[in-house]
């Protein structure tokens, strides 16, 4: 049964009041979450970036870029559906991280997504630095058997390093663990968007010997984004469920520059929720994490907007997936 507090007043307007999700329902216990569908929680840490920091604001930005008031409620207008109505969704706060402390707060937001993913809902975690994959995949992992579970990431950079200039764990290096350990079988690690100038070639020697499959955004402009689609789902193959590493920086820097480590040459926005819209119709939905948004260098909230817009947009495919119906566009004729 969940017991989850409602936040809002019945009028209450987006920048007025308490700070969840939309003003979902907060429900930090474990019985509070019990009953959702889905938890949205907050991963705020930055301490392991490389270069700009600040993403330890991005949990409370991606809340709040928002309009309407009082009660959620949202009309996808290509998909038909209102995810608010099809889904319980709560929010389950943020994970108590330790400032300074990184493995610390990793620990805090490991057992955070445990709790959502024992509670039975799919955890949406709000970074944070991609650092978070780590402790956020691994916990989502442990719930479902070994290898059902495809990761989809978005991101201009692999993520694969053993390490950064000998420092072990870092935004640079959760993929890589999270194979080596064996959390994540290489073949179900499928990278969209990759740019620039890293990963090195021995860092694509690794992938290639583990299974990784990869395509970088030259491949996603010269084939178009629906053909790498499709062959990210054959990829797919197998698959139960669908984890989804969405990194705002596979954004390009005009569409999102609140951003640690911007890379010229991305996706549009757009180009991201068709993405996720495509990929979330197809299979169902294990969990998603939106890292790496930095709002002391975000631009008129662009960055925190696109990052909450993906996360809607997930919410939205994922219920009319679960629906079974077809996309009700309602145009006339
Ligand atoms: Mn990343």
């Amino acid at each position: 049964m969940m017991r989850a507090v409602r936040v809002n007043r019945a009028t209450e307007p987006a920048y007025a009041g308490a700070g969840t999700f939309e003003k979902v329902p907060l429900a930090l216990s474990r019985d509070d979450i019990a009953g959702a569908d889905v938890a949205i929680l907050g991963a705020p840490m930055d301490d392991m970036v490389s270069n700009r920091p600040g993403a330890r604001f991005g949990p409370r930005a991606i809340r709040c870029a928002y309009e309407g008031e009082g009660d959620p409620r949202r009309w996808h207008l290509d998909l038909g559906v209102d995810p608010f109505a099809e889904l319980r969704i709560v929010d389950a706060g943020d994970a108590e991280v330790v400032p300074g402390d990184a493995i610390r707060s990793h620990g805090a937001i490991e057992a955070l997504v445990a709790e959502v993913v024992g509670a039975g809902a799919v955890p949406v975690v709000l970074g944070g630095d991609h650092s978070i994959a780590l402790p956020d995949i691994r916990a989502t992992l442990a719930a479902h058997r070994h290898g059902s579970v495809v990761v989809v990431q978005f991101d201009s950079h692999a993520d694969t390093a053993t390490d950064i200039g000998g420092v072990t764990h870092s935004h640079g290096s959760p993929f890589r663990h999270l194979v080596d350990r064996g959390h994540l079988p290489g073949d179900r690690l499928i990278q969209v968007g990759l740019r620039g100038y890293w990963p090195f070639p021995a860092e694509l020697d690794w992938a290639r010997g583990a299974g990784v499959r990869w395509h970088r955004m030259e491949e996603v402009r010269r084939r178009g984004l629906d053909a790498v689609l499709t062959t990210v789902l054959e990829e797919a193959d197998g698959a139960d469920a669908l984890y989804l590493s969405v990194d705002v920086d596979v954004l390009d820097p005009a569409f999102a520059p609140g951003t640690g480590t911007p890379c010229s040459g991305g996706m549009t926005t757009y180009e991201l929720l068709h993405a996720l819209r495509t990929l979330v119709l197809a299979m169902p939905l294990a969990g998603l994490e939106v890292v790496e948004v930095s709002p002391p260098y975000d631009h008129a909230g662009i960055t925190a907007l696109a990052a909450h817009d993906a996360v809607l947009e997930v919410l939205s495919a994922e219920a009319l997936r679960r629906s079974g119906r077809d996309p009700d566009p309602q145009d006339p004729d």
